[in-house]
């Protein structure tokens, strides 16, 4: 194929692929890209960040992250990985091999990534129920980490669940960590960087950052840090923790590496940098407030249908269901109509979450077809 060829077929098929700015992705924790973030990847698409000897502008960028990262969390060091599957794997291989134990306190609002690292790692769970509110119950982590202290790996909670939005206990369960000197790994891939700044305007009561008794913290910089995918982070409390995800490449210039992955994309890091310094600590917590602004709008708008049961969100994140029709139904006819949300197992219902692409004028548009497909479903049962 020609050249010119190429890009009209690749034309073709883009232009027939969902975009965010779109507003009918409302289900997939993933946004559009900051231009600036772009940029950066593809000026950069020829570095192999597994290599910093060849691409010390690697290095550079590094720095500049985790001293951001440690304005946010505490002093911290850590490394750009490809997402939050990523991290939770390397989190649970340091520990692992820190602490030479195999077993996993989770509770079972856990991402599945961390069920998957602890199968790849030989590694068991054991799963804490959670509350009604879908939170971690940090007596209950307390009473099995003092039976079982001497097998603990490690706790990993949730800075931010995928199904719900809501936050784990960070600070009780960090105390329980420091008291048995047991490692503990937040999960704050889709929570990171909206906490610290809900948490000071007093939104929601328990911060993300390095109290004392938190080994590491992962966050995506690919879900509301509008970095392209993939661009997440690991972040340990200190050096040591961070040898022990370092492997000796003897050959190569660099003579170690750092993570999963061998060749490891420096566009991602150079990504990260940019959105970080176009937007700041400050310009997160505008597009924090944003995000959860819309949520509250989705979430006032659909508390006054008829039979649809919503919940508020904590993090910008909506569950809602309907009372007699099914949600797998609605999920069907949404499909059809162009929209792309995603389910709530736990209670059979729909979430939206609402990304930094999401507007208000996407949620009228939304509400409006809902409500079209709801009557439409009330006609059929009438009629049926
Ligand atoms: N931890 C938490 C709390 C997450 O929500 C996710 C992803 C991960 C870890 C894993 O992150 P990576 O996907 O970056 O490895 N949560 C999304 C989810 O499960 C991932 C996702 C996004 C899946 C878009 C599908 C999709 O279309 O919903």
């Amino acid at each position: 194929m020609r050249e010119i060829e190429i890009i009209r077929k690749l034309l073709e098929i883009y232009n027939k692929t969902p975009k965010h700015d779109g507003g009918y992705i409302l289900g997939s924790m993933t946004t559009k890209p900051d231009s600036i973030a772009v940029y950066a990847y593809n000026l950069f698409i020829h570095t192999n960040a597994g290599d910093t000897k060849i691409f010390p502008a690697i290095e550079y960028f590094s720095k500049e992250i985790i001293d951001f990262m440690s304005k946010l969390y505490g002093k911290c060091t850590g490394f750009v990985t490809s997402g939050g599957t990523e991290s939770n794997i390397i989190a649970l291989y340091v520990a692992r091999e820190k602490t030479r134990r195999k077993l996993i306190i989770a509770p079972e609002t856990v991402h599945h990534s961390v069920i998957w690292a602890a199968h790849l790692l030989g590694m068991e769970i054991k799963n804490v129920p959670v509350n009604d509110n879908h939170v971690a119950d940090a007596r209950l982590i307390n009473q099995i980490v003092k039976n079982k202290k001497d097998d603990i790996a490690a706790i990993v909670i949730t800075a931010g669940t995928t199904e719900w939005g809501t936050i784990d206990p960070i600070e009780e369960v960090a105390n329980i960590a420091y008291r048995y000197g047991i490692y503990l790994h937040i999960d704050a891939a889709y929570g990171g960087l909206f906490i610290p700044s809900f948490y000071s305007k007093g939104y929601i009561k328990t911060n993300l950052k390095f109290f004392d008794g938190v080994s590491s913290i992962s966050v995506d910089f690919h879900k509301n840090g509008l970095s392209p995918i993939p661009s997440g982070l690991i972040l340990f409390r200190d050096e040591e923790l961070l040898s022990y995800a370092r492997r000796e490449l003897p050959y190569t210039l660099g003579k170690y590496q750092y993570g999963l992955l061998g060749t490891r994309p420096g566009g991602s890091v150079a990504a990260v940098w940019a959105v970080i310094k176009k937007h700041g600590l400050e310009g997160y917590t505008t597009i924090a407030e944003r995000c959860l602004d819309t949520a509250l709008y989705l979430y006032e708008k659909l508390s006054k249908i008829n039979d649809v049961i919503v919940w508020k969100p904590v993090l910008p994140i909506v569950v809602f269901k309907h009372k007699t029709i099914d949600s797998e139904n609605l999920l069907d006819n949404l499909l059809s109509h162009g929209y792309y949300i995603y389910r709530a197992p736990s209670i059979d219902g729909l979430r939206i979450v609402v990304m930094p692409h999401v507007t208000r004028e996407h949620i009228d548009r939304f509400i409006e077809t809902f409500m079209k497909i709801l009557k439409e479903e009330a006609g059929q049962n009438n009629n049926g």
